[in-house]
């Protein structure tokens, strides 16, 4: 089947690896899916410039999770990096004092840099940096445009989004995230394709605000997930009424959306009802709103949503599959 995956970092990652897995799987071993059936539209609404270089965190989380050179523990970064040239950045007062740029990590982001200042899109230095390994999956920008999102805090000031999330971990309150010239924005070249071509578009159990929210505010995005003949089956990213990872919480409650797996899929609304989902799987923890999702004209599927391992991740991304009655 072909399958597209909208998806953030980390819930991202382990969830692409989860799919990677169940599409290996059905693969034929003597006639292994192409890495073209499987592609990720990947959030860019995190990225930013720093130090004189750009960064993607969660291209990079993909990217390194692929292919199997993440760091697990941190979820961000290069697994057993080292931190010498950050030390010395610090030493200049460069960059900003909570933010972590590992050496092998910084590797990327001057390659990346010097790439585009070549005058490269992001799409085409993501699709050179994803031949270094076998990624088995596409990995596309949602946009080529530089939409890197800001915070609108309560006293009328704003911050860079990962000013607000790595320096004061989500806590000054917000009112609104804003990227300022995504209306203007393109989807990246293959996005709206690889939309419509699509058997099953599967929304991870990213961040439904900072994460899936940039993807779907490109405009055509959206249009397009409306119109694609493929079943859209999101994963929830609420288990038992909270995040498991992160304070997407809070980015949650700043739009006013509760904390709850019915809630999630209610803000993303069904396909039916001028929304995007046709199904939505949620926990066991979280069965008894079940019949609300359905309600809405969402089909519903209860499956164990922990992703603690490729072989969890792989079942969950089966259940997805077997939703789309793939
Ligand atoms: P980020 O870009 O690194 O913040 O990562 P994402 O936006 O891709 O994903 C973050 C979200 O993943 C969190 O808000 C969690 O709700 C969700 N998440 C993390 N681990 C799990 C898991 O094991 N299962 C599910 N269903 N969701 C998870
Ligand atoms: N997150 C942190 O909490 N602290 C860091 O110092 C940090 C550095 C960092 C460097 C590169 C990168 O790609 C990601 C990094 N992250 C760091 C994670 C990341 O900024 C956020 O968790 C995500 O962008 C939120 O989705
Ligand atoms: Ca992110």
């Amino acid at each position: 089947p072909r399958v597209v995956v909208l998806a953030g970092g980390v819930g991202g990652s382990r969830f692409a690896l989860g799919v990677r897995e169940a599409l290996r799987r059905r693969a034929d071993a003597a006639a292994p899916a192409p890495a073209a059936s499987f592609t990720i539209i990947v959030n860019t609404g995190d990225d930013l410039w720093l130090s004189g270089v750009r960064l993607q965190p969660d291209v990079d989380s993909l990217l390194y999770a692929l292919a199997g050179v993440n760091d697990t523990e941190r979820g961000w970064g290069r697994a057993g990096d080292t931190e010498r040239v950050n030390h010395e950045l610090q030493e200049w007062g460069a960059g900003w004092p909570w933010f972590t740029l590992g050496d092998l990590d910084l590797g990327t982001h001057l390659a990346r840099t010097g790439w585009l200042r070549e005058g490269r899109t992001p799409t085409q230095v993501i699709e050179r940096m994803s031949r270094r390994w076998p990624l088995g999956a596409r990995l596309l920008p949602m946009t080529d445009a530089e939409v890197d999102t800001q915070v609108a805090l309560r006293d009328g000031t704003s911050m860079h989004f990962q000013e607000w999330w790595t320096r004061y971990r989500a806590t000054r309150e917000s009112i609104r995230f804003d990227a300022p010239g995504i209306d203007a924005s393109r989807p990246a070249p293959g996005v709206l394709e690889a939309i419509a071509e699509a058997d099953v578009v599967l929304i991870a159990p990213s961040n439904p605000v900072v994460s899936i929210g940039p993807i779907l505010a490109v405009p055509g995005i959206r249009e397009a997930l409306r119109a694609t003949a493929a079943v859209v089956v999101g994963v929830s990213p609420i288990i038992g009424g909270r995040v498991v990872r992160g304070m997407a919480d809070v980015c949650l409650r700043a739009i006013g959306v509760e904390t709850s797996a019915s809630a999630v899929a209610a803000h993303y609304g069904a396909r039916s009802a001028d929304g995007l989902l046709d199904a939505w799987l949620i926990g066991e923890e979280d069965a008894a709103s079940a019949a609300g999702v359905s309600a809405l004209g969402i089909r519903t599927a209860v499956v164990p949503l922990w992703m603690n391992d490729v072989s969890s991740s792989a079942a969950l991304a089966e259940a997805a599959l077997a939703t789309a009655d793939l």
